[in-house]
């Protein structure tokens, strides 16, 4: 760290994420910015994501009192992928008609056309995240993955699974996202952990906590994976909660039931709507900000390694001119958070 450096002043209103001064080489931390959202089906937003999050990151303290001076290892957002502007706009253009008829599209050539370009598209982000991740799991630092909608993480889950067959994938979120596919996108939001399970075989097991939104077909789908999914409903939760349970019991019966190695992926909207009110499909209900923080301490200290992390459907809601959004602010103080736990884990 250059010893100009001051950890405890305000950030420079140019300097880099969480106000620090690293590259990417004096960095065991980089950050893939991927502002895609292309598949978001209720409201959009999240491409806007990682530039807010950037943002309000200088007004994140930089000692942190679960997990100290993580930041000195460095933390280095990377220059988002030149392609991803490009291909969010052409994505977003073709899917808007099949959003409006909900995916029913039999019959209609041109709308048939635009599905088949998205989920190319969709094939391509992928490739983009895959090959950027895979380069940093070579370098041995830690990868994480700035959305963008719940569509961007796949190809960070492929590059693992070359790597570090067998790992688990611990994912908050209101909602299941293990739809086959959904209104048509092979690559939505809605189906990633979907995708995940049927398509990426390293993928050993998944624990999903604050679920409170899903259909059938996931809730059945959970049923027939016979352990390999375990899901923590809201519902549990919540009651749990209202009952007075211990609730690091029941978070750390969860966490030992992921294998050694673990990819953490956190869907803002598995938070309280309150901490992230304009996120693309909000639900009521979800964790608090401090149950969130017990899971990923708990994590921190269950003797398992973290590969990377993600967070994703941040998006900012309207805030005065010159302020960070509340969305914003949120969303990069669980990034910091999600990071320090992370190389808590890693020696
Ligand atoms: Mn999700």
């Amino acid at each position: 760290m250059p010893n100009t450096f001051d950890p405890n002043a305000a950030a420079a209103p140019d300097s880099g994420l969480f106000g620090l001064p690293f590259d990417a080489a004096e960095s065991d931390v980089l950050v893939l910015p991927v502002p895609f959202d292309a598949t978001t089906s209720y409201r959009k937003g999240a491409a806007l994501g990682p530039q807010a999050v950037a943002r309000a990151s200088r007004q994140v303290d930089l000692y942190d009192l679960e997990y100290g001076r993580f930041y000195e290892r460095g933390i280095h957002l990377l220059p988002e992928h030149e392609r991803i502007a490009k291909l969010n706009a052409e994505a977003t253009r073709l899917a808007q008609g099949v959003i409006d008829v909900g995916g029913a599209i039999e019959g209609d050539e041109l709308l048939g056309r635009a599905l088949g370009r998205v989920n190319e598209i969709g094939a391509e982000l992928n490739r983009i995240v895959h090959d950027a991740v895979a380069e940093i799991l070579e370098q041995d630092k830690l990868p994480v993955v700035l959305g963008g909608d719940h569509a961007v993480p796949f190809g960070a889950w492929q590059a693992c699974a070359e790597q570090y067959a067998g790992f688990g994938i611990l994912h908050f979120d209101a909602h299941a996202d293990l739809r086959a596919a959904y209104e048509g996108f092979e690559w939505s939001h809605a189906s990633i952990l979907h995708n995940a399970l049927e398509r990426i075989e390293g993928v050993e097991r998944l624990v999903q906590v604050g679920i409170r939104d899903l259909c059938e077909a996931e809730h059945d789908y959970i049923a027939a994976q016979e352990g390999r999914v375990r899901v923590l409903y809201d519902r549990r939760w919540a009651r749990a909660r209202m009952a007075g349970d211990d609730l690091r019991e029941l978070a750390q019966k969860y966490i030992r039931r992921l294998p050694k190695t673990v990819w953490v992926t956190f869907d803002v909207d598995g938070l309280d709507p309150a901490l992230c009110p304009g996120t693309g499909t909000p639900v009521p209900g979800g964790l608090q900000w401090s149950e969130a923080l017990m899971w990923l301490e708990l994590l921190s200290k269950s003797g398992r390694r973290v590969l990377g992390v993600d967070l994703v459907e941040v998006a900012p809601s309207p805030a005065p001119a010159g302020t960070d959004s509340w969305d914003a602010n949120v969303g990069a103080r669980l990034l910091y958070k999600l990071i320090g736990c992370a190389l808590a884990t890693r020696g």
